[in-house]
């Protein structure tokens, strides 16, 4: 099927995009973190083998960067090693403390991109780390210099950056930049940003470095997706997702989410492989105890789903009428929920497939007596489109 153009069919966005004010095509980076946020989740670990299994795959669906920690645990460290030695397209990212030592373990790693994490909010400070402002500053600084001094291209971390004061957050930016800092990650660490906040938090660190910016959002309120998308309006280039959105507690921004958001609501079209994101989905559910809640956005087994007969009714006329996203676009397939929310075209619909010879009002008695049976949802079927199209001619 053809997929350029979709996101600016009028059949399909209509006027949406009068009120979301047209399209944004600001270029973005997608940072893919499910070897290193992700494997923070409960129920989420990899062996070696499956996180360069995960790797290829996130390469070859088209993410900018891969970021995985080698200070973890040994195997992270053969995993990272070998993510490197295997020569993607994506950056590989080395995450790890604002410790000289964690740079010496990117190092013997191979790496060539570090990005360290430090705590820039008091909360953080006082309870966390009991360090003062200052010694924060001075510290991740030298690890700072370190790195460089060492080849690295350098990324800083400014965790818990929605709850520092903003005056501190943008010296101590100034700061990093100032020892060479190639890049700011501008994380909301604990979700406890609304969407206007992390516009406001971006553009407070946009203002004071003239470096790119990267955001991580987590999702303890729900609202990963929205600051993630906030933050790129604000300015960042680089936006943190997972597979799944698995990450530390209810994680953070979900990778099928996200392009799809910038898909269908900006006008984006990314160089990804959008098609692939239904096997990344399964491949994560294999290797893990995590499953896919049906009801999720983009990837989850309803989203492509139809039940009520009146939106089966009309998606066998034009399945745009109840579908934003079409399910070709991601790897997914088409069903239609048969029960007790048939109607009389989904009931004439089910007999012609089965081969009946049926009329209007053997699909009326079908319907009422499936409503009457009271037994819920009964099956579902895949809408394959040549079948669709073919009982649609008979009628
Ligand atoms: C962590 C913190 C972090 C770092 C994000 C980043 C956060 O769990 O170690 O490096 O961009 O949410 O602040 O994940
Ligand atoms: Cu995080």
């Amino acid at each position: 099927m053809e997929i350029n153009g979709l996101n600016s069919d009028p059949d399909r966005v209509g006027y949406s995009s009068v009120y979301n004010g047209g399209n944004f095509q600001k270029k973005v980076k997608i940072l893919d973190s499910t070897l290193r946020e992700g494997e923070q989740s409960p129920g989420v670990s990899f062996t070696t083998k499956q996180r360069l299994q995960i790797g290829w795959m996130l390469d070859y669906f088209g993410v900018d960067a891969i970021e995985i920690s080698p200070i973890v645990s040994e195997s992270h460290f053969e995993s990272c090693k070998k993510l490197i030695k295997a020569g993607l397209s994506a950056q590989i990212v080395s995450h790890g403390r604002a410790l000289k030592e964690d740079v010496d373990v990117a190092l013997s790693c191979g790496a060539s991109f570090f990005a360290m994490y430090h705590s820039i909010s008091d909360i953080h400070l006082k309870y966390k780390l009991k360090v003062s402002r200052e010694q924060a500053l001075q510290r991740t600084v030298e690890v700072v210099e370190y790195a460089k001094s060492h080849g690295l291209g350098v990324r800083v971390t400014l965790e818990d950056a929605s709850r520092a004061d903003p005056a501190f957050a943008r010296s101590f930016a100034r700061a990093i930049y100032e020892a060479g800092a190639d890049r700011i990650s501008v994380p909301d660490t604990v979700g406890a940003m609304r969407p206007a906040g992390m516009y406001r938090l971006v553009s407070n660190i946009r203002e004071a470095v003239p470096i790119p910016i990267d955001v991580h959002c987590h999702n303890d309120l729900g609202l990963a997706l929205p600051n993630a998308l906030a933050g790129y309006e604000a300015g960042a280039d680089q936006i943190h997702t997972t597979i799944g959105g698995v990450g530390e507690r209810t994680g953070i921004t979900d990778l099928a989410q996200l392009v799809i958001a910038l898909y269908f609501l900006y006008g984006l079209e990314l160089d990804v492989r959008y098609e692939m994101i239904g096997d990344i989905y399964h491949l994560l559910e294999e290797y893990t105890s995590y499953s896919i809640p049906a009801s999720a956005p983009v990837a989850g087994a309803n989203a492509y789903k139809h039940k009520a007969g009146t939106h089966i009714a009309a998606i066998l006329k034009s399945p745009h009428a109840y579908e934003l996203v079409p399910p070709e676009l991601t790897g997914s397939k088409r069903r239609v929920v048969f029960g007790d929310l048939l109607g009389k075209n989904g009931s004439l619909f089910l007999m012609k497939m089965l081969g009946l010879n049926a009329d209007e009002s053997m699909a009326r008695s079908l319907a009422a007596g499936v409503k009457k049976l009271q037994a819920g949802d009964l099956f579902e079927l895949e809408l394959n489109e040549e079948l669709v199209k073919r009982i649609m001619e008979e009628s």
